[in-house]
């Protein structure tokens, strides 16, 4: 532990010498690797299914009749539905080393994507499979399949209700890394997760999981 801490430190001052932007590189060089795509062989197996929830209400006053109520700092007119979309399992926890494989499945919410913070493991161009695990399709730039609902056409990576798509990583490094949907989360200028965008439209999140993997 003494020499991990030692050689943290070295690191770290070697890092903080350096030019900013080759420090914040080598930092999101050293982030991307936490999780990566793709498994070694004999890797520990996990898998986990994750279906996509929704909670919603519209408040209403003591007359049984909606009210105008805030959200967060927004004010919302009376009959406003307030809803955030959710994964569920939010908490994910596994070892460093471990081969994980997520099954996220879209119930609620017409479509989604995942991405994993800082990392190239996401939802893009990955395999669309069915119950059995069988690959339907991939999660490309494509028309809607659910023609019975928006958007008639789907972003790479977006997935729709009735959908189950696989994300597949390698931990490599312990910590907690947010796992987003992009669609119904707006990220603000310091990172922070917002259920608004810049202008206040409600995008119906922060839609995230934490996925902590353990030393
Ligand atoms: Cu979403």
């Amino acid at each position: 532990m003494y020499k991990r801490t030692m050689f943290l430190a070295i690191a770290g001052a070697m890092i903080a010498v350096l030019p900013g932007s080759i420090a914040a590189q080598q930092a999101a060089k050293a982030k991307a690797a936490g999780l990566t795509p793709n498994c070694t062989a004999n890797a520990p197996a996990r898998e986990y299914l994750v279906t996509v929830g929704e909670w919603d209400t519209v408040p209403k006053g003591k007359d049984g009749k909606p009210a105008a109520y805030n959200d967060r700092g927004f004010v919302r007119a009376a009959n406003s539905k307030l809803e955030r979309y959710n994964f569920d399992p939010s908490t994910i926890i596994v070892k460093k080393g471990d081969c994980v494989t997520l099954r996220i499945h879209d119930l609620k919410g017409s479509h989604h994507n995942v991405t994993i913070e800082g990392t190239a493991v996401g939802s893009e161009g990955g395999p669309i499979i069915d119950d059995a695990g069988k690959t339907l399709g991939k999660a490309v730039a494509r028309p809607n399949p659910n023609a019975f609902e928006g958007p008639e056409k789907l972003k790479a990576g977006e997935f729709v209700r009735g959908e189950q798509v696989m994300v597949k990583f390698q931990a490599n490094q312990p910590g907690t890394y947010r796992m987003l949907c992009e669609v119904h989360t707006f990220i603000g200028p310091n990172g922070e997760l917002r259920g608004y965008d810049d202008k206040g439209k409600p995008v119906q999140g922060p839609m995230v999981a934490y996925i902590t993997v353990l030393p």
